[in-house]
C-alpha cells in the first residue's frame, strides 16, 4: 500500500532526493529514489501547488514526501490532500507536539484531519471510508528533531504511536547545540548517537535530513541511520560526464 512505510517498518535504508519546481519530478522518481521530497519550509515549493507534481508520480514506486513549513494541522492537511505518502514536520519538541502532528495526519476516529472529499493519489478504493482507513494506517509520519528541547524529550516523542522516524535537522540542531555547522565535533556526534539510540529503543528509524558536505553517508548508515536525502545534481552530472566521455573517447 505504501512502499516507503513498508521499507521503514522492515528496517531497510531509504534514500530520497529533493525535487524542485523547475525539474520534472517524474525523472527523479524514475531514477530509483525511494522518495522525492517536496520541501515547503526551505525551498520554492508552495504547499498549494503540489497536486500536479505529485500526480505526475502516479503509479511509480517512488513516494512523494512533503515537508510542511510548520507543525500546523492545515499545512499537513494540504500535503495529504495533494497525495503525500509521507509527511515531515519540522521542530517537533514535545510529546504533545508529536501527538498533535499525528492527529493532524489522521481522520476520525484516530485523529482530526479535515475532510472535504479531496483525496490524493492513493489508488482505487471501494468506499471513501476505505481510503480514510488506509491513509490513517499507512501514512509515513516523520517529526524532525532539531532543538535542545526535542533532545531532552526523545523518549516521549519516539514513543508516540504513529511516529515512524526521528529525523534530524542537521543545521538547526548544530546551531541549537552551540556548534553551528560543526558536524564532526564530539558534542554533535553525541547528539546523533543519542537520537539513533532513542529511535532503536522504540523500534523506529533515525534519519538525517541531509548528509553534511564532505561526510560519507556510510558513516551514518553504520551509526544505524535509515532515512536520508541526497542531492541528485552531482550524481546526474557524474552520469552525464561518464556517458559523454564514452562517446568521445
Ligand atoms: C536543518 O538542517 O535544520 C533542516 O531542517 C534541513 O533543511
Ligand atoms: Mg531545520
Amino acid at each position: 500500500m505504501n512502499a516507503i512505510k513498508d521499507a521503514i517498518k522492515s528496517g531497510k535504508t531509504v534514500v530520497g532526493t529533493a525535487g524542485s519546481p523547475s525539474v520534472d519530478v517524474s525523472l527523479l522518481a524514475d531514477a530509483g529514489f525511494d522518495f522525492v521530497l517536496f520541501d515547503t519550509q526551505h525551498s520554492a515549493w508552495e504547499i498549494k501547488q503540489l497536486q500536479p507534481p505529485i500526480q505526475a508520480m502516479r503509479g511509480k514506486q517512488t513516494a512523494p514526501v512533503v515537508r510542511v513549513a510548520a507543525n500546523e494541522a492545515h499545512q499537513i492537511c494540504f500535503a495529504l490532500d495533494a497525495g503525500a505518502r509521507g509527511v515531515i514536520i519540522p521542530m517537533v519538541n514535545t510529546r504533545a507536539e508529536a501527538e498533535a502532528a499525528v492527529r493532524a495526519c489522521r481522520y476520525y476516529p484516530d485523529g482530526n484531519r479535515s475532510n472535504a472529499g479531496v483525496r490524493g493519489e492513493w489508488g482505487e478504493f471501494k468506499t471513501y471510508r476505505d481510503y480514510m482507513d488506509a491513509v490513517n494506517k499507512e501514512l509515513l509520519i516523520v517529526p524532525m528533531i532539531e532543538t535542545n528541547q526535542a533532545l531532552g524529550n526523545l523518549d516521549a516523542i519516539a514513543s508516540v504511536p504513529g511516529v515512524d522516524v526521528l529525523l534530524i535537522g542537521p543545521s538547526d540542531l548544530s546551531i541549537e547545540l552551540g556548534v553551528p555547522l560543526d558536524y564532526a565535533c564530539d558534542t554533535y556526534q553525541r547528539a546523533l548517537d543519542k537520537i539513533a539510540a532513542a529511535a532503536a529503543k522504540h523500534g523506529i528509524a533515525a534519519g538525517m535530513y541531509f548528509i553534511p558536505l564532505g561526510m560519507d553517508p556510510n558513516f551514518f548508515v553504520q551509526k544505524g541511520f535509515k532515512f536520508f536525502t541526497m542531492p541528485w545534481g552531482p550524481w546526474a552530472q557524474a552520469g552525464i560526464r561518464n556517458a559523454l566521455a564514452e562517446i568521445k573517447r
